[in-house]
């Protein structure tokens, strides 16, 4: 093992977030700026940003109660969230008034009654991660309603365990090594590594952007890219450029295993030996099933690739050994399980799974994912569900508001039927809801509906703005807490806090553990130490477990210090890791978990669920919006695609200085093709209006041949300002998701469908009003 911090001055200390590892640097005792850590192997500029972030005009620096609701100690006046003043106050009143709303509805309507979802991108570490910790803080408090599945993956997610026997996104993923010696085609499909490795779930090292420079630079390795633009990763790669209409992907798919079958250019043996269902796939291909020829015509009439492209690109990748990489955005949309089921069902014909490095990946869009990692022990975290009789009730992640409106009682999931919660009290932490979910217009409309809504945020977002109760959150640079990286397990990172946290903010740790206070829980949440303590037990925890790995690590004092400990000896047993490789050397000893312990490409049990949106076997279904429907296109010409941004994570940052860097006309930018911006007469920097079937938001023209004609993208993120907070109105500022619309994906997943969405384009003519997502809320110091 090896320590790197030889030069440790006390002018810098490591910080580390789910950006990066990086040095703060202080000058007369003032964090001044940020410097790059020499273990991070392609820092990223998104840290320069807090050294202002931490003063942002934007923190929210006290406990803070909208302004009815303490004065009547509790719930009222709902309809008022987001017009009334907040009033500061202590945080001892503040928490009194969480702990009793929290304590009220669990004793009266139970456990069904309080919404925990706590999203997943707002702080991290092993113990204070406000997910976490207000996950625990409910289930001492006897259960709550949480989300199954997420909003990145939520269809692969469901439909993947029917076809591989795992949930398979989030499984070990084949190693870049592999791909690199083996490949003589790397197809992204739908993926923007080069954008999206940026972030991680645990600190990167973007070990990831070593391993693409690589791929770059191996000769006789030809890259594509199956898109609905020229992204970031196709113009890093110079890749052979295949421009799909959104949405569509699984036409191509289909097609593309048509030709294959008719040509015989499909690898029977795989097909035979690995997998089971192809009979009634191949019937569904020949239109056997449903008279309609899923041939290479029939595929591009659909997904608008030339008919010979298609042609070429399948011979290509037939005859020479292929990777194909595929993202996550092609799933968030309607019918989204289809996707990944049709990927599997081409990789299948194509016969590489399984072979090193070749066949499928989900997940090589992250940090380091897919680069060599490390020996090293792992380290514990806090357990989010300490209380066995709790009454944890799920609802497929996405549903919220679904099961807030009411109407709907009996929601299908799986095969099974769920009965939606009543919810009353929302506690809100780590996640941001107005920017994060669809058809926020829908949101506002049933927002009303919840009796408290108490949320812990370092910022004044929307949702922040829309609450009752709002804790002053302290960042990962002003607490304690421990984190490993990601995703080699190159380093253990202490997180220190650097600077006092703002005004009285607090670490979401010590505001759980005071609520629990409150309910005579104190002890059980804290287990009597503090977030120090904590980090001690799990480091020496991973200290001991080092041991019999053979490493010798420091002892805490020094760890603490210094800030991190480095791993160095690579994982030689992992090295040219490959997905499936095992089931593909012994069938039988590696069965996969599904009921015929083969892949399969029709699945009896989702036959059995009797779904009309989610048939047994890959099939190509219209979705809800998309180019090809000539009505809705007459009103709604482009399909909006709403990507990951460079210049931030989800919403974060958006309210820091790297926040101008990403607008044009101090809005968020839609990137538009010369030509419908000719026809619209746009130019660069003009606002525009976006608008479809539920709302509509102005963005700031960017004109860009990387966009198609009829596809526009606006990235996700960009923080919602609607010209009146509370009710339905136009966002000035470009939040995407007010245009989105909110419906499951299918009976099977219920998933969010957000790149399903139409929109139309126009000059703005109306008065353009101040942007005030950057405001404060009105406080007043007292009632
Ligand atoms: N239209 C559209 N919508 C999408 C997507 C899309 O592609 N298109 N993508 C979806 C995906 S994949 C995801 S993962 C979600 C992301 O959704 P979220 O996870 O909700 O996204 P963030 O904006 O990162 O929200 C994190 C919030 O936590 C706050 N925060 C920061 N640090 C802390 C802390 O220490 N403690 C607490 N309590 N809070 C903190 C931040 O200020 C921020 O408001 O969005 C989804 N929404
Ligand atoms: N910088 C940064 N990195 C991030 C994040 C972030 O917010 N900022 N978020 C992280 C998170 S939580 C997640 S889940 C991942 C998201 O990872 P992804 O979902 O893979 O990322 P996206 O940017 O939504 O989309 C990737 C590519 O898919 C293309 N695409 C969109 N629709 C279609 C389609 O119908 N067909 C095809 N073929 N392509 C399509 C887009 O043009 C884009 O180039 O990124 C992670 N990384
Ligand atoms: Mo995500």
């Amino acid at each position: 093992m090896q320590n790197l911090n030889t030069e440790y001055k006390s002018e810098r200390i490591l910080g580390a977030n789910r950006l990066g590892i990086f040095w703060a640097n202080f000058k007369d005792g003032k964090f001044t700026h940020i410097s790059d850590f020499e273990g991070d192997k392609s820092p990223n500029i998104l840290n320069y940003a807090l050294p202002e972030l931490l003063q942002s005009k934007t923190r929210v620096l006290y406990p803070m109660v909208r302004k009815s609701y303490l004065q009547n100690n509790g719930v009222s006046k709902n309809e008022l969230r987001g017009k009334e003043e907040f009033v500061r106050v202590s945080w001892d009143k503040a928490l009194d008034l969480a702990a009793k709303a929290l304590k009220d509805s669990f004793e009266k309507y139970g456990a069904q009654s309080i919404y925990g979802e706590c999203y997943w991108w707002g702080g991290s570490g092993k113990i204070g991660f406000g997910r976490s910790v207000a996950h625990r803080m409910l289930s001492l408090l006897g259960g709550y309603v949480r989300e199954s599945g997420d909003y990145s993956t939520g269809a692969g997610l469901v439909i993947m365990p029917h076809v591989l026997g795992s949930s398979a996104v989030y499984d070990k993923p084949t190693k870049w090594k592999a791909v690199i010696k083996n490949a003589k085609n790397v197809v992204f499909w739908g993926t923007n590594p080069i954008i999206t490795s940026q972030i991680s779930g645990t600190p990167p090292t973007h070990d990831g952007y070593e391993c693409m420079k690589e791929l770059k630079n191996t000769k006789n390795i030809k890259c594509y890219s199956v898109d609905v633009m020229t992204n970031e990763t196709a113009k890093f790669f110079n890749s052979e450029n295949i421009i799909v209409r959104p949405n569509t992907d699984v036409a191509l798919m289909l097609g593309m295993c048509h030709y294959l079958l008719v040509n015989n250019l499909y690898d029977d043996k795989f097909i035979t030996t690995y997998t089971v269902g192809f009979d009634k796939f191949k019937a569904y291909l020949l239109g056997q099933s449903d008279g309609v020829v899923k041939d290479i015509s029939w595929a591009s009439k659909i997904c608008g690739v030339d008919a010979q492209d298609i042609i070429d690109f399948t011979k290509k990748i037939s005859r020479e050994k292929t990777t194909i990489l595929i993202g996550r955005s092609l799933q968030r949309a309607d019918h989204g399980e289809q996707v990944f089921w049709a990927l599997v069902a081409l990789n299948s014909m194509l016969g590489y799974i399984g072979m090193e490095g070749l066949g499928f990946e989900f997940s090589l869009g992250y940090s380091a994912s897919g680069a060599q990692d490390k020996i090293a022990p792992k380290l514990k975290s806090i357990n989010s569900n300490p209380n066995k009789n709790a009454k944890l009730i799920t609802i497929p992640s996405s549903r919220f508001i679904e099961a807030l409106a009411g109407e709907i009682k009996e929601l299908d999931y799986n095969g099974i039927k769920i009965n939606l919660p009543n919810i009353k009290v929302g506690y809100f932490a780590s996640g941001s809801l107005f920017t994060r979910h669809q058809d926020v217009n829908n949101i506002i409309r049933n927002w009303h509906k919840l009796d408290t809504v108490i949320t812990a945020e370092p910022y004044w977002t929307s949702t922040a703005k829309l609450s009752d109760i709002v804790f002053p959150v302290a960042l990962e640079i002003e607490r304690n807490d421990i984190n490993q990286s990601s995703n080699t397990n190159e380093y253990i990172l202490a997180y220190k806090p650097i600077t006092t946290p703002a005004g009285e903010s607090k670490s979401d740790f010590w505001i759980c553990e005071q609520i629990c206070k409150r309910w005579g829980l104190g002890e059980a949440f804290s287990e009597g130490k503090d977030e120090l303590g904590w980090m001690r037990e799990i480091y020496n925890e991973a200290k001991e477990d080092a041991k019999k790995l053979d490493i010798e690590m420091p002892e805490f004092d020094e760890f603490y210090q210094e800030g991190f400990v480095k791993f160095d000896k690579d994982n030689k047993d992992s090295e040219l890791y490959t997905r499936l490789s095992d089931f593909r050397a012994d069938p039988k000893k590696f069965a996969l978990n599904t009921p015929s312990g083969k892949i399969e490409l029709y699945s009896e049990v989702i036959a059995g669920f009797g779904y009309e949106d989610c048939p047994a076997h890959p099939a190509w279904l219209e979705p809800f919006e998309w180019l090809g429907d000539e009505e809705l296109t007459e009103k709604y010409p482009l399909h909006l695609v709403s990507a990951h941004s460079r210049y931030r994570l989800h919403s974060q940052l958006n309210n820091s200085v790297i926040g101008e860097f990403a607008s044009v006309a101090c809005r968020e930018p839609i990137l538009i093709n010369p030509q419908d911006a000719n026809l619209r007469a746009l130019q660069n920097g003009d606002i525009v209006r976006v608008f479809s079937a539920r709302g509509e938001i102005l963005a700031g023209v960017f004109i860009s041949e990387a966009v198609p004609k009829n596809v526009c993208v606006i990235c996700e993120g960009a923080w919602y300002d609607p010209e009146i907070l509370g009710e339905e109105s136009l966002c000035k500022h470009g939040c995407v998701n007010v245009l989105t619309r909110d419906k499951g994906s299918s009976k099977l997943s219920q998933s969010n469908t957000s790149h399903t969405t139409l929109v139309q384009v126009e000059k703005f003519k109306g008065e353009i009003k101040p942007i005030t997502a950057f405001s404060k809320s009105n406080i007043v110091e007292s009632i």
